[in-house]
């Protein structure tokens, strides 16, 4: 249900959205593109890179705008934003989505991938056409996953070497009770709030640390106040790029099948800008200073996320696709 605040919300940024619209782009039609990364960030530049090929293969008539770096809000309103047609499009992480669409919290499970490589293959193929499916009865179509590489725990307090030294300390994680829960069954304490509020939040000791990849644990500045950074990888989240329903179903069928192929031809390029990012804000992290620690035994990690699974692969749908993700060779 759409409380009345959400909406009221969502009107607002849409008279906004209508001033902000009339800008650099001549297309006939403009969607509206929301991203809380800032300019440059591989998501940002892959759906500007989608919107180029969009431009071309409709002559001009339909382009993509990005709002970059949360102009349109926080993902948890940007998502009900787009769900209700007043944003067309929307990069996300799946994190957010965990609480709607169940189908979500099976790629979001900790440690379910054992590696990039795997999430790759289980993402291109048919499970992640499956679980792209499994938006449109929120509202939403599925276009494409993009990477979010591996998230590790960060924080402002301590070198964390085991998962003993997590022990009651405070953890930002996104809206999503799976993360919530993963962070209890390691012995710490979960915060669930917007991406925008954790640098202040650690900054004030509001919370001790999050967790995110090298690109975003980077441009969100959050290792200038978290000077700790232990690689246990507990996720490889992907991240998706989803369009409204209301705006799909005003495109034709030509126009929707240009945009899907235009957003498939997307992700080797934010591939490409994703390993070339991730290798740039590693390499800026540890100039700052900030101390590493990837010494360290996941296994106590992977052993303390049975109880998350049981409470969160609950139905049969998610069993099997769980066992169709640990079959994927
Ligand atoms: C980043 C994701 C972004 C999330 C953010 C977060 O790309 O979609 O908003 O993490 O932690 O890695 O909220």
């Amino acid at each position: 249900m759409v409380g009345l605040k959400t909406l009221k919300k969502a009107l607002i940024s849409g008279a906004a959205l209508a001033v902000l619209s009339i800008s650099a782009h001549a297309a006939d039609l403009v969607l509206r593109s929301s991203d809380t990364h800032p300019d440059g960030y591989p998501t940002v530049e892959a759906v500007k890179y989608m919107g180029k090929l969009v431009e071309e293969r409709t002559d001009g008539r339909i382009g993509i705008e990005v709002f970059h770096s949360a102009q349109l809000g926080e993902e948890k309103d940007t998502i009900e934003q787009t769900r209700f047609g007043v944003i067309d499009m929307n990069r996300v992480s799946l994190g957010p989505f965990n609480n709607l669409i169940e189908e979500t919290r099976v790629p979001s499970l900790p440690y379910i991938f054992r590696s990039v490589e795997h999430m790759h293959k289980v993402m291109d193929g048919e499970i992640g056409q499956d679980i792209l499916d499994a938006f449109e009865e929120h509202g939403l179509i599925g276009l494409a996953f993009y990477d979010g590489g591996a998230r590790s725990f960060y924080n402002s307090k301590k070198p964390i070497t085991s998962k003993e030294d997590l022990a009651g300390m405070k953890f930002r994680v996104m809206q999503s009770d799976l993360f919530v829960d993963m962070v209890d069954a390691l012995g710490a304490n979960a915060t669930p709030m917007p991406y925008g509020e954790v640098y202040s939040s650690i900054q004030t000791g509001v919370i001790d640390g999050a967790e995110n990849n090298w690109p975003s644990f980077e441009s969100s500045g959050h290792y200038e106040v978290a000077g700790y950074y232990t690689l246990d990888e507990h996720l490889i989240v992907p991240e998706v790029l989803v369009i409204s329903k209301t705006s799909w179903d005003k495109l034709s069928p030509e126009d929707q099948e240009i945009l899907r192929q235009a957003a498939k031809e997307s992700v080797p390029y934010m591939r490409k800008l994703w390993a070339e990012r991730e290798a740039a804000s590693e390499a800026k992290v540890r100039e700052a200073g900030v101390e590493i620690i990837s010494d360290i035994d996941k296994t106590p990690f992977i052993e303390a996320m049975e109880p998350v699974y049981e409470k969160h692969v609950t139905s049969e749908k998610l069993k099997d696709l769980v066992e169709r993700i640990r079959a994927v060779e």
